[in-house]
């Protein structure tokens, strides 16, 4: 199986180039930030709580995110391999997926990490607070705080997957194929 955990800030290109990724790999993609938001959609118990946290750009539970990414290895078993997208944003999150993974007999094949400026990922998610209706890209000060989180509870995450060689680096700007031809080139470098 080909399990990839695409990485980097927020606003880095993870959901834009999963979309890519899925489609060449034929792989299921499992965004953390889609799930979450599809549950405050559907008004959960979940949701409402989740909604509070992301809303700010606060990261919600290591429980709640493993719970809902068991779930989903469990729909798709028999797939050709998940993308991760979003998913490990903790070390603990990223030591419990390890887990689940073994439980079913498999593991991580690689760890690609799209490298971003700070002041590139402001004007992204800026421009897309325009339309995407999203409450955590509507202000320069919540966007801030998501780059905080992601420096001091995120950028740790890449340490977890270089100990066990399975980290790769990607210029993440420029055009967006010209990004997918170089994450395209590490993929296929991957053991399976
Ligand atoms: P996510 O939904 O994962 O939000 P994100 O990091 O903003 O998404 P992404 O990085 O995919 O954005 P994209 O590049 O596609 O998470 C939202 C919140 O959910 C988190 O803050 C947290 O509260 C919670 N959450 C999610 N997962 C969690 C977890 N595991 N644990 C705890 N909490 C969790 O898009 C950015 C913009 O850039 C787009 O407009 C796109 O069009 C543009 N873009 C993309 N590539 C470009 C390029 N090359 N050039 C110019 N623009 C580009």
């Amino acid at each position: 199986m080909l399990n990839i955990v695409l990485f980097g800030p927020p606003g880095a290109g993870k959901g834009t180039q999963s979309q890519k990724i899925k489609e060449k790999y034929d792989l299921i993609h499992l965004s953390t930030g889609d799930l979450l938001r599809s549950e405050i959609g559907a008004k959960t118990e979940l949701g409402l709580k989740a909604k509070k946290l992301m809303d700010q750009g606060i990261l919600v539970p290591d429980e709640v995110v493993v719970g809902m990414i068991d779930n989903k290895l469990q729909e798709h078993k028999g797939a050709n391999g998940f993308i991760f997208d979003g998913f490990p944003r903790t070390v603990q999150q990223a030591g419990a997926l390890d887990n689940l993974l073994e439980s079913h007999k498999d593991s991580i094949s690689g760890m690609i990490a799209l490298e971003v400026t700070k002041n590139e990922l402001v004007q992204r998610l800026l421009k897309r607070g325009e339309t995407s209706g999203r409450e955590d890209d509507k202000s320069e000060e919540k966007i801030s705080k998501r780059v905080e989180e992601y420096e001091n509870k995120t950028k740790p995450v890449a340490d977890y997957y270089k100990s066990q060689h399975k980290f790769t680096s990607v210029e993440g700007i420029g055009e967006i194929d010209e990004i997918f031809e170089n994450i395209c080139s590490a993929i296929d470098k991957l053991p399976r």
